[in-house]
């Protein structure tokens, strides 16, 4: 018996997505090797520096140094890491805006470091006073967001980098879901705007490869030596990673992605992205309900839990923030006619 994929077809609330054609094929081709193990498998192994230089270029890093990781969960516990193997303190604390994702919950459970909340103002950013009045000289890290999960909110990058150096701290931005939007914008994100020590972004998210490609990019190579542990019996000296062996489908099919699309293709997926959440978020407003603006192409609204039940079961899959909204990611897979055909379903209920 074949059992089918669950169909993108009515999914509105995941951050991945379809692959594109060339990652899925290079997917399916590297599937049985191991970038885990460059000694054996030299070739995927190639393919991760190349993925590497791509993602530098996309995150404005000179000198790009990194690894694919299993995704941003794997990229933002490592991030805090390193972070914590640089701190001098001996009870290190992270500073990260309520926004941020829970995977830093996970690392900060892990790694035993304290993790400090911060609110965010009105517009769902970071509050830089608030980070700045948290950060203290045990703090090792401070992490900004760039493309929030529930709203997609870019931080003020800069002005949190700035907090973290004062106090002798990392910085660390999540550009796990938007750094493959951000680059088509005006917003100051990338290490070119800010002294930023450490990055995940994902291709498996925005990028549009194969499941698993996460990213994690440091500033310079040294950075990746608090990683980095001693493999006595495999041909290559050390292992970064968090996981040991690891699928080369997510290295080769996010190289051929970038390779493909990035930056023309890319740029062209962000309008169309963006262009869907405006008209989506437009459509809602025209219908009474509250939307919060999207920045990026992710739209919430105050869509209550009866109508959001209802459209679950017409088969839409769908989310919600923690404040109750329904939240939809104009993901590459979600196009116009989705959309309509969802406020279509929208109308039809509240006919009745
Ligand atoms: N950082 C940010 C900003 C994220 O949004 C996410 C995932 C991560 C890190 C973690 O990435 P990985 O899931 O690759 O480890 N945010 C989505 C979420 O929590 C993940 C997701 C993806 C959920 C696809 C559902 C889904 O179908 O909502």
């Amino acid at each position: 018996m074949q059992i089918e994929p669950q169909a993108f077809d009515r999914v509105l609330s995941s951050m991945c997505t379809e692959p594109h054609p060339v990652a899925r094929e290079a997917a399916e081709r590297f599937l049985a090797t191991n970038p885990g193990d460059p000694g054996t498998y030299p070739t995927v192994s190639a393919l991760e520096d190349e993925a590497i230089e791509r993602l530098g270029e996309i995150a404005g890093l000179d000198e790009p140094a990194g690894y694919v990781a299993s995704g941003g969960t794997e990229a933002n516990v490592q991030a805090v890491r390193i972070a914590r193997e640089r701190a001098d303190s001996s009870r290190p604390n992270v500073v990260m805006p309520e926004s941020g994702h829970f995977s830093f919950r996970k690392a900060a459970d892990v790694l035993g470091v304290e993790l400090r909340i911060v609110p965010t103002d009105d517009r769902h950013r970071a509050t830089v006073e608030a980070v700045r009045a948290t950060v203290d000289d045990d703090t090792a890290l401070v992490i900004g967001v760039a493309g929030t999960t529930e709203y997609g909110r870019v931080d003020p990058i800069p002005e949190l980098g700035e907090i973290a150096r004062s106090v002798d701290a990392m910085f660390h931005v999540d550009a796990a879901w938007g750094g493959f939007v951000l680059p088509f914008t005006d917003y100051e994100w990338h290490f070119g705007h800010a002294p930023v020590d450490t990055m995940s972004i994902d291709p498996h998210k925005m990028g549009q490869a194969a499941v698993p490609a996460g990213g994690l990019l440091v500033r310079s190579p040294e950075l990746l030596d608090e990683l980095a542990v001693d493999t006595p019996y495999l041909e290559s000296t050390s292992q970064a990673t968090l996981t040991g062996t690891r699928s080369g489908a997510g290295v080769a099919s996010a190289v051929a992605a970038m390779d493909e699309l990035w930056p023309a293709g890319y740029r062209r997926q962000y309008v169309r992205s963006q262009n869907n959440a405006e008209w989506l978020a437009d459509a809602l407003k025209k219908r009474g309900y509250a939307v919060v603006e999207p920045s990026l192409p992710l739209v919430a609204a105050d869509v209550d839990r009866g109508t959001f039940e209802a459209l679950r079961a017409k088969g839409w899959r769908l989310s919600r923030t923690a404040a109750d909204e329904l939240r939809i990611v104009c993901m590459p897979h979600v196009t116009r006619t989705m959309l309509a055909s969802f406020v279509g379903d929208l109308d039809r209920l509240e006919v009745r």
